[in-house]
């Protein structure tokens, strides 16, 4: 019945209200130019690492390609892309910073 197909449909949709929002890995992406020291500056700053963790997200950027460096919901992994692409600009430095769904 309609009332059967409406009761169906409203549990979907409380459901949904209840998942958690996505969220969101943001990648850093090797490139040829990017100094090493800028790389892990940028993650210490802007990941919220030490210098060690970042040298070691830095370090698999520079040997696969790209790298984790955390995971937020989708404004403040938005956010940071920003920042970081700004950062890297206004240095000169053509470091790619992306966001996926994680
Ligand atoms: N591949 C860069 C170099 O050898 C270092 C780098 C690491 C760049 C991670 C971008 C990201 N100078």
């Amino acid at each position: 019945t309609k009332d059967q197909n409406d009761t169906v449909i409203e549990r979907k949709e409380q459901q949904e209200k209840l998942q958690p929002p996505p969220m969101y890995q943001v990648l850093l992406l090797n490139d040829d130019y990017t100094p090493m020291e800028f790389v892990v500056a940028i993650i210490q700053e802007y990941f919220n690492k030490d210098r060690e963790t970042a040298t070691q997200i830095m370090l698999k950027v520079h040997r696969d390609g790209k790298g984790m460096c955390g995971v937020y919901p989708k404004d403040i992994a938005s956010t940071k892309v920003e920042l970081v692409l700004t950062h890297a600009r206004k240095a000169g430095h053509p470091l790619q910073c992306v966001m996926e769904e994680a």
